[in-house]
């Protein structure tokens, strides 16, 4: 159910078709390449954080602390996706997906983060590269999805200028052994959240609010975007298309037209949307608009860096689920602006508290691709978290099936208008840990028991089979994944 404020009497956003008419579209609008996928993450799915030789990563340290995790959960269990990759998969290909997302735990094959590899763990990722390839859903591998190898955070982690050399060592090791077999790599997941919540607002790993701690990682992770895509390229010149993935929200202003609140949106827009991604195009960070973020920043700038943070990706991922409506605000410096909470705005919300806002995916489709030098754009990750009831083996998740639709009709959107999305990818084919949050917001299109980590295909995740037309799955498959196939 979506929520709504009290005495809400607005009709839903616009962008929701109604449920008595016929979509006004179809998967043959988008073309015959047209990526639809669903994306996951390693310390949110996998669990088995501590088998066949895996190092501990700081949300493995970070969960351990007290008050960090609502009702103190953890991911040691997950979604149990280590075990159960190839139930997973089934689902997935059954659902007729043509890519899947997922990320790789950097302390499974280099437990101390560098130096001594993990075979084992190694052999996780090519068992599971392989499994995807057995059922024709082609492998997008996330290289850094949040969770850093503890042994690399004693060393300071992303504040340590010499991560940007590990994380190249950690992207060459991955890319020698699966660059083979699989065609899309992403090198960092959301840089401004890992960087952001976990090193300014201490609300993520390794939960640290320290404005110097922020500067520091916030520039290492803008070299290592660069040095990780060159890296490689350097090894799979020509056979594999290497992107990016950024966070993003459309940004309005609280009272359009007042001046304050306009400059306060542009410098959100900066810090929000643009920090990470035009240094890849050789632009520099976007200090116009914050000009004392630009000073701050030189103290860890060495030079030749404006060159190192440039690099031509193939495609970059976007990661859009609302947008954020901002106002100026006297205490925050250096951003002097506030984002307005979608519980204060009469408009309904999801169980994270953000707006229900579809239109926001065509709007950040719409600004990337203005660059000159934009590359392809992907849809990386794009969802809405809703409280779920399973009845009678179903789970009827109308709300997010409405955003789903919504959300792929405003892609359609913007590439009717000339914009080059190659992708959509639904956050996320199971739920799974939601990091502070812990298991309560469920974005999967399939429903996971964590009680007896019994699976069940969502409405939303049938509603998106019958879009893309589904698979075939024999019968005898689909008793052992426990599907219903009627
Ligand atoms: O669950 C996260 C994911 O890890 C990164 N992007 C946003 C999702 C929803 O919060």
């Amino acid at each position: 159910m979506i929520k709504l404020p009290p005495n809400y009497s607005e009709p839903l956003p616009a962008a929701f078709y109604p449920a008595s008419a016929p979509l006004p579209f179809s998967r043959a609008d988008f073309g015959p390449d047209f990526q639809w996928g669903a994306s996951a993450a390693a310390y949110q799915t996998e669990g088995a954080w501590q088998h066949q030789g895996k190092g501990p990563s700081i949300w493995d340290d970070f969960t351990r602390r007290k008050g960090t995790i609502r009702r103190s959960e953890h991911a040691r269990v997950a979604a149990d996706f280590y075990n159960r990759y190839e139930t997973d998969l089934d689902l997935a290909a059954a659902m007729g997906l043509t890519d899947f997302r997922f990320s790789a735990a950097w302390s499974r094959v280099l437990p101390e983060g560098s130096g001594a590899v993990n075979r084992r763990g190694l052999d996780f990722y090519d068992r599971l590269v392989d499994a995807c390839l057995e059922r024709d859903l082609r492998p997008m591998l996330t290289l850094y999805h949040w969770d850093l190898p503890s042994a690399l955070q004693a060393k300071g982690g992303w504040t340590n200028r010499n991560i940007v050399g590990w994380f190249s060592d950690y992207a060459q090791l991955m890319a020698r052994r699966l660059g083979d077999r699989v065609p899309h790599w992403a090198v960092l997941n959301e840089p401004m959240v890992f960087v952001g919540a976990g090193h300014l607002l201490g609300i993520h790993a390794p939960g640290r609010r320290h404005l110097g701690a922020f500067l520091a990682a916030a520039h290492h992770a803008t070299l290592a975007q660069a040095e990780g895509g060159r890296a490689l390229r350097a090894l799979l010149p020509g056979s594999a298309e290497i992107g990016t993935t950024f966070s993003c929200s459309y940004l309005t202003p609280h009272r359009p037209g007042n001046r304050q609140d306009e400059a306060a949106t542009r410098r959100a827009d900066a810090v929000l949307n643009l920090f990470f991604m035009e240094p890849t195009l050789g632009l520099g960070y976007p200090t116009a608009q914050l000009p004392a973020l630009g000073w701050l920043l030189e103290r860890y700038q060495k030079p030749g860096d404006d060159q190192r943070m440039a690099f031509d990706f193939d495609f970059w991922g976007i990661q859009n689920y609302t947008r954020e409506v901002v106002k100026f605000s006297p205490w925050l410096p250096l951003q002097w602006a506030a984002l307005v909470p979608a519980r204060q705005r009469n408009v309904p919300y999801t169980d994270m508290g953000w707006e229900v806002y579809p239109e926001s995916v065509y709007q950040m489709l719409k600004q990337y691709s203005a660059y000159p030098k934009a590359p392809k754009l992907l849809i990386t990750e794009s969802g809405s978290a809703f409280p779920d009831v399973v009845t009678d083996g179903r789970v009827p998740d109308v709300a997010r099936r409405a955003y789903l639709q919504a959300a792929i009709g405003q892609v359609l959107r913007a590439k009717r208008e000339g914009v080059d999305v190659g992708g959509y990818f639904a956050w996320s084919l199971t739920d799974n840990f939601e990091w502070a949050e812990g298991y309560g917001p469920r974005f999967g299109l399939i429903h996971v028991d964590y009680e007896t980590q019994e699976r069940i295909m969502k409405d939303s995740g049938r509603w998106y089979k019958k879009f893309l037309g589904g698979a075939v799955m024999s019968a005898e498959r689909a008793g052992k994944v426990g599907m219903n196939l009627g």
